[in-house]
Parts: C-alpha cells; sequence; structure tokens
C-alpha cells in the first residue's frame, strides 16, 4: 500500500462546516483521536484556500475535497494551487475521463503529493449515472498507476467488487458511515481508512462520539 499520509485510527474528519472558528472547536475536542482533516467547498468558500495552511499549521494532513473534474488544462491548475497552499493530498473525479484524469496525476506525481480518484459515490443520485460506470472508472485509474481511491460506504457490495479490481496495493477511503447509512464493519473489508463529518460535527459531544466511532473500528479490523 503505497500512501505517504498515515490516517490516525483509520479516521478521517470531513469539517464540512462553512466557519473556521466552529472547525476548531470540533479538533480541539478530537485532536488526539484524529490526525487527518478532509477540507471543501463549504469551509474554503466561506473562510477561504488559506484553512488549508491554518490545518497544517496545527500538524494535520490535510485532503482537499475539490472533485476535480473539468479539461486537463484546468484540472492541472487547480490541483497544483491547492498542492501550493498546502494540501497533501486532492480528491479528483474519474467520470471526466482518462486525460482529464492523467493531468492531475502528473502535476500531484510532480509535486510530490497525494490524489485520491472518486470511482463511485454515496448518495442515491450516484445511481443514475456513475455506478454504472465505476468499475470503468477504476479501471482509468489502475491505467494511471493511481493508488488512492473514494469508495462509498453505502454499497458495500460493490465496494468489495470495485476493491477486487483496484487490488491490494490499492488504498481507499470511504465516506457515507452513520447518517448516511453506511456502516463501519462493512466497510472495513474494502477499505482501508473511513471519512466521517457529520456523525462527529453534529454530536453534542463530538469526542465521545469520535471514541465510540474509533472503538467501533478497532472492533471492525480485529
Ligand atoms: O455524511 P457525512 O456528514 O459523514 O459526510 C461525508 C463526507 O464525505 C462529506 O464531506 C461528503 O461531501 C463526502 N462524500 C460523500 O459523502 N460521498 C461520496 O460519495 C464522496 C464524498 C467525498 O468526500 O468524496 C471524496 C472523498
Amino acid at each position: 500500500m503505497v500512501i505517504k499520509l498515515k490516517i490516525k485510527n483509520k479516521l478521517i474528519f470531513a469539517a464540512d462546516l462553512d466557519n473556521l472558528d466552529e472547525v476548531n472547536n470540533i479538533l480541539n475536542q478530537i485532536s488526539n483521536l484524529i490526525n487527518t482533516v478532509k477540507i471543501g467547498y463549504p469551509l474554503v468558500l466561506s473562510e477561504g484556500i488559506e484553512c488549508i495552511s491554518k490545518f497544517k499549521n496545527l500538524g494535520y494532513n490535510v485532503i482537499a475535497d475539490f472533485k476535480v473534474a473539468d479539461i486537463p488544462a484546468t484540472n492541472k491548475k487547480i490541483c497544483k494551487i491547492t498542492f501550493e497552499k498546502g494540501a497533501d493530498a486532492i480528491i479528483v473525479h474519474g467520470f471526466v475521463g482518462k486525460d482529464s484524469v492523467k493531468a492531475c496525476k502528473d502535476i500531484a506525481k510532480k509535486m510530490n503529493k497525494e490524489l485520491f480518484l472518486v470511482v463511485d459515490m454515496s448518495h442515491p443520485g450516484s445511481r443514475q449515472f456513475l455506478e454504472k460506470n465505476s468499475k470503468e472508472i477504476a479501471k482509468i485509474g489502475l491505467e494511471l498507476g493511481i493508488k488512492n481511491y473514494v469508495l462509498p460506504s453505502t454499497k458495500p457490495k460493490i465496494g468489495l467488487e470495485i476493491r477486487k479490481i483496484l487490488g491490494d496495493e490499492a488504498f481507499v477511503i470511504s465516506p457515507g458511515i452513520g447518517v448516511q447509512g453506511g456502516e463501519i464493519k462493512k466497510t472495513l473489508k474494502f477499505a482501508d481508512a473511513i471519512i466521517v463529518g457529520r456523525s462527529i460535527y453534529q454530536s453534542k459531544d463530538p469526542m465521545t462520539t469520535t471514541k465510540k466511532l474509533i472503538n467501533h473500528i478497532n472492533l471492525a479490523i480485529s
């Protein structure tokens, strides 16, 4: 498994709030339990791209969830800027086709950064288009030598099928646990780490909730 990010407790916090103080408040409570934060449009569009360096300065791995999905030239620029701003990894869509993904892969390699390829998604609407092509997207990733992937925890059967295509060398992260209905035990049969947002940041007691999640993770892999 080739991944430079070491994800503590196999748990990535999805910081989807639109207020940096609120995110910091949650992180203060769970900082000894997680070391990897996924940030995306809600936070960056509200508080600015500098959120990346702020979390880096606090010692977190930062995965920029920009679900990059444009033509190759634009994809390259988005990835380059995101990496220059300090992100360790960027999330990229595969449905746009091999050339667009390759542009991201090439710049990630050049800058010694990580790229995660979205193969399928967790929401019901993903069945309409994405799911029908998920195996082809996985194959694009393999052809390009991509090691890191995103698979949905709400579709454990598909997760296992695609994991077989990707092989043991792949590193898979999976969102959809909790609020979206995904289960930790089933997910960790095909994924190496899970992404959790609302179950943590909407919890009355984020620290206790996160500890419980980690207990479940440890039970699932024992
Ligand atoms: O449901 P939550 O609140 O635990 O949040 C899940 C997070 O994962 C949230 O940031 C959402 O945007 C993201 N996500 C999905 O929920 N489903 C997907 O299929 C893909 C993602 C995602 O993060 O993609 C890149 C990893």
